[in-house]
C-alpha cells in the first residue's frame, strides 16, 4: 500500500513539543493517516474548532507531498462552518458544499466530550448543527481530541458548560421555559458573546445557542430526543450512535485510540 514519504513524522515533532496544541496535533495527524483511504475517500468533511486545524493542516500536506497529490487533488472538502470553510481554503484545498455532496464519504472533528459509548458532547463552539448534518452524512465519522476530552463513563462528567442546544431566535424563552418545567433543568441559559453578556451568540444559520446543565447524563439517547422535541429547538449538540471511532492526543505525543 501507500506509504509516508516526505511528511512530516508526528514522533520527531512531539519529541520537540509536549504541548496540549502537540496533543491536538498528534490526534489529528493520526486519525487521518490511519483513516483517510487515498483511492476511495473523495468527499471529506472537515469540522470546527481548535483540534480540526491540524486535520486541514494534514490534508494539505498530502496535497503539497508529490506521491499523494494525484489523489489528494481530487479530495472536495465539505466545512461544518464559517471558520471550517477558512480552514479549509487556507490549506489549498478544494472547498465544497453539502448542497452538491450530500454523501460524505469521511469526516473528521472535535469533541466537548467523549463517553466510554462514543456517545458526543459537541458544540462549544456553536456549529453543532452544520457539524451533525455533516456527520450524519457520512459514512466514517472519526473524532479528534486531546486526552482532557474523554469521559470515563457518563457524559457532563469533563464538559461542564452544559449541552448546547441551536434554537430559533423567537423561541428561545419558549424553549428555556420548557427545558425547566418539562424537562426539569434547573440551569439553562442563553449563550452570550464577548465582552460578557453582549449580547446572544448567533449561530451561522442565524440562530441562538441555549446551555442546558443536566449534571451527569446516563441516558443521552433519551436526554437527545426529549430536548429535540421542544417547539423552537434546531438541534442538540448530543452527536448519539454516530462517531465511528475517536482519537486522544497526549501531552507526550502519544495518541489513544476508541
Ligand atoms: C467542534 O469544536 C465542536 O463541536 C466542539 O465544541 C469543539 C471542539 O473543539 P476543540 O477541538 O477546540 O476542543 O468540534
Amino acid at each position: 500500500g501507500l506509504k509516508m514519504s516526505s511528511l512530516p513524522d508526528i514522533k520527531s515533532l512531539s519529541a520537540l513539543h509536549s504541548t496540549l496544541e502537540e496533543a491536538k496535533r498528534a490526534a489529528a495527524y493520526r486519525a487521518v493517516d490511519e483513516n483517510l483511504d487515498l483511492q476511495r475517500h473523495r468527499v471529506i468533511g472537515v469540522g470546527s474548532g481548535s483540534t480540526v486545524i491540524y486535520v486541514a493542516e494534514r490534508l494539505g500536506q498530502y496535497l503539497l507531498d508529490p506521491k499523494f497529490s494525484i489523489f489528494a487533488s481530487q479530495f472536495v472538502c465539505i466545512p461544518t462552518g464559517f471558520q471550517s470553510k477558512e480552514l479549509i481554503l487556507m490549506n489549498g484545498l478544494q472547498l465544497g458544499s453539502i448542497d452538491q455532496y450530500p454523501t460524505v464519504d469521511i469526516v473528521f472533528d472535535g469533541a466537548d466530550e467523549v463517553d466510554a459509548n462514543l456517545q458526543l458532547i459537541k458544540g462549544g463552539g456553536g456549529c453543532l448543527f452544520q457539524e451533525k448534518l455533516v456527520s450524519t452524512s457520512a459514512a466514517k465519522f472519526v473524532v479528534v481530541a486531546d486526552y482532557r476530552k474523554r469521559s470515563p463513563k457518563y457524559l457532563g462528567t469533563n464538559w461542564v458548560k452544559g449541552v448546547p442546544i441551536e434554537v430559533v431566535p423567537s423561541g428561545y424563552v419558549r424553549v428555556l421555559k420548557d427545558l425547566k418545567v418539562k424537562l426539569k433543568c434547573e440551569n439553562a441559559v442563553l449563550r452570550q458573546g464577548a465582552p460578557a453578556k453582549a449580547g446572544p451568540v448567533v449561530t451561522d444559520n442565524c440562530n441562538f445557542i441555549i446551555d442546558a446543565h443536566f449534571g451527569e447524563i446516563e441516558d443521552p439517547a433519551k436526554l437527545h430526543q426529549d430536548i429535540k422535541m421542544l417547539v423552537g429547538v434546531v438541534e442538540t449538540g448530543l452527536f448519539i450512535d454516530n462517531a465511528s471511532k475517536a482519537y486522544f492526543g497526549n501531552p507526550d505525543g502519544s495518541v489513544d485510540l476508541l
